[in-house]
């Protein structure tokens, strides 16, 4: 009898709860207990790697693609820098829509979009109390206008995210060279940008400025803290950062090897080392993601002779950009009459055909996932292999702790074409990838690597030759923690086609830095001679080049022709032209235009299968430099007849053969020299 009595007095508690209730109850309490008494723990996840994003870095990546919209007077004087002293009147643009505008982010999937609300001649696109040197001051709508408002309802109308641009340079205000004043009048003027108009994602800080301007001093950090503080969720873009940096060049291309990893102290706004912005710093304290900026057309403000880039172009940028884990910046400039021309607009649904064909399906889909190593229980873990194949980052493969020899094994579960890998790291977590490669398994049983990369971060791209595979594996060399990967796509690209790999290195870069280390030895007038239009500025860079760069992709003869009969401004063609990486030249002015077009035309060769050089230009001044190295995308464009077709050159033994360190000049941005 003393047994029960025992347990009667340890339960009298539950003495007022009949029996049956207690059964029923019973289940639930155990279930509830803590997860300590649960029968199988799931394992922790692993500690974040520092630095990480905070959440609007996270969001700002999330986008991937926004807009530029450079657009003011010198859309109607047909120049790149105004020198603030165009009359008001000029602009009229008598079909303003910014709805238009959206509409055309929206189609072709840009959810960001960045006006320059006010450039470097001064003029504001709203009427700024401080400065009658505004749209007030303009016919358009009598005076009555407001291109930021407008295009700010339109944004929240479209659900499209608005940044603005507020050139710190002002070639008009008379303020500019004042210390104080001038700071001051530039707050006036970013508060009303950040009061007026509702949520700003982004402010765009260029570094950009005239050589022989007024030498003073802006007040970044108490700009910085302002912005925030107005609008804690906008990214501030400048060459250091705090939130998001320039890439380092306006080509819209990023070192192979990028890190959003960064020191801003080791950064300097207006005087930049573009290395160091391309690739940012493994070792870096501060997260701070690159975004690339690039013009559809040769110059940032429209002018009526110039044309977009090609589809093709655009779609080798974003495997630049975004497929090196940056955001892609791309300037569609509005025309005089307020709208965004018709052939930019047909440019830009062919890039957003061609980058859903690729990207919307992912081949691996499918596919059996194994690790070499799991985090928890393999089979039964939140960290398990086959979370590379669902979307996000959110779910990811971890392998077990102190293990070396990371592996993915991928079966497709049939033997597919294919010449695009797509990784992805779970960034909120740290960027952690030094290194890695794929591996096929050959007929013979061997592994054979076939392409290899640094940097992953948020979304890495490698374009290589056509391959044919039914098993693969994704070896991570290296790694600054424990690698996790919370995606992989294997697709098929019919559109790009190399005969090389596409990975590059950083040395490439280096070079790069040196040619440019050069350049800027070069006088300015020695720049002007190659300047298609707008001299003074030394923006001509973007003209005479311009222009014909954007033909470029009509391939072949034409563009050689471009790329090297003529001595001025050609530099463009050379290489925005036939370079498809018409990144690097694009910053090239007239002086440089000579290396420059060493470039493009070696690239023109290379596509073409035809002689590296062209004609006597190319020698000039720094060909050597070019000629060795370059573009990792000679790409051919489909056939009319079947634009999808597989391309039977490229046997898929071919592609089993190590990649050759071919390697991508991704060269700083002109301005550099007068800045
Ligand atoms: C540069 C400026 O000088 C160009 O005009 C353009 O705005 C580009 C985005 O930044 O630094």
């Amino acid at each position: 009898m003393s047994k029960p009595m025992v347990q009667l007095k340890t339960l009298d508690y539950l003495l007022p709860i009949p029996p049956l209730t207690l059964m029923i109850l019973f289940p639930i309490l155990i279930s509830s207990l803590p997860s300590h008494f649960s029968l199988v723990q799931p394992p922790r996840p692993p500690l974040p790697i520092l630095p990480i994003p905070n959440t609007h870095q996270l969001s700002w990546q999330f986008t991937e693609m926004a807009f530029f919209f450079h657009f003011g007077p010198n859309t109607f004087t047909n120049s790149e820098w105004g020198d603030g002293r165009a009359d008001p009147s000029v602009f009229f643009p008598a079909k303003f829509d910014p709805r238009q505008w959206i509409s055309v982010a929206k189609s072709s999937e840009f959810s960001r979009v960045i006006l320059t609300a006010k450039h470097h001649d001064g003029f504001c696109l709203w009427p700024s109390d401080y400065t009658d040197y505004s749209v007030r001051s303009s016919k358009w709508r009598d005076g009555n206008g407001d291109v930021v408002g407008e295009l700010a309802a339109a944004a929240r109308e479209g659900g499209v995210q608005l940044g603005i641009y507020l050139s710190p340079w002002d070639r008009h205000d008379r303020s500019y060279g004042k210390t104080v004043e001038y700071n001051e009048y530039y707050l006036g003027q970013m508060n009303e940008l950040l009061t007026r108009y509702g949520e700003i994602k982004e402010v765009f800080l260029d570094g950009a400025k005239g050589e022989r301007e007024k030498d003073m001093d802006y007040f970044f950090d108490i700009w910085f803290n302002v912005i925030h503080q107005l609008q804690p969720g906008a990214a501030i873009f400048s060459d250091a950062g705090p939130d998001v940096r320039w890439v380092g060049d306006e080509a819209g291309v990023a070192g192979s090897t990028c890190w959003s990893s960064f020191n801003t102290s080791a950064a300097k706004i207006g005087n930049t080392d573009p290395l160091y912005s391309q690739g940012g710093d493994r070792r870096g304290h501060d997260w701070v993601p690159a975004e690339c900026d690039v013009s559809i057309r040769p110059g940032w403000f429209w002018h009526e002779s110039e044309a977009p880039k090609s589809a093709l172009t655009l779609l080798d940028i974003y495997y630049k950009s975004v497929g090196r884990n940056c955001l892609l910046l791309l300037n569609v400039p509005p025309n005089s009459s307020g709208l965004i021309s018709e052939e930019d607009i047909q440019v830009l649904q062919e890039f957003s055909r061609l980058r859903n064909s690729i990207f919307s399906n992912n081949l691996a889909k499918n596919a059996v996932v194994t690790a070499s190593s799991t985090r928890g229980e393999a089979g039964n873990s939140p960290f398990d292999g086959h979370h590379v194949i669902e979307e996000g980052i959110y779910t990811y493969w971890a392998p077990a702790e102190h293990q070396t020899g990371w592996i993915l094994y991928i079966d497709l579960e049939k033997t597919i074409y294919f010449n695009v890998l797509q990784v992805r790291e779970p960034i909120q977590m740290g960027q952690r990838i030094i290194s890695f490669h794929l591996d096929i398994l050959n007929a013979c049983g061997d592994w054979k690597k076939a392409v290899n990369g640094t940097t992953v971060g948020y979304k890495r791209l490698l374009l290589f030759p056509r391959i044919e595979a039914r098993y693969l594996r994704l070896v991570i060399e290296r790694a600054r923690a424990d690698p996790l990967i919370s995606y992989i796509g294997v697709h098929l690209d019919p559109y790009s086609n190399l005969t090389s790999s596409s990975d590059t290195s950083q040395r490439s870069v280096s070079k790069g830095v040196k040619f440019f280390n050069k350049l800027k030895s070069i006088t300015l007038s020695s720049i002007h001679q190659g300047v298609g239009y707008g001299g003074e500025s030394g923006t001509g860079v973007y003209g005479g080049g311009s222009g014909r760069s954007s033909n470029t992709r009509n391939w072949g003869t034409t563009d050689k022709l471009q790329g090297t009969e003529s001595s001025d401004g050609m530099m463009m063609d050379g290489i925005g032209g036939g370079s498809y990486r018409s990144g690097s030249s694009n910053l090239m002015t007239g002086g440089l235009d000579l290396g420059v077009r060493g470039q493009g035309v070696k690239n023109f060769g290379q596509s073409n299968g035809g002689e590296r050089t062209q004609g006597p230009n190319t020698n000039m001044g720094f060909a050597g430099f070019t000629t060795s190295q370059v573009d990792d995308y000679p790409h051919t464009e489909p056939s009319a007849a079947n634009p999808t077709a597989l391309d039977s050159s490229v046997s898929p033994d071919s592609s089993l053969v190590e990649p050759a360190a071919l390697e991508y000049e991704a060269s700083p941005r002109t301005e550099e020299v007068v800045r």
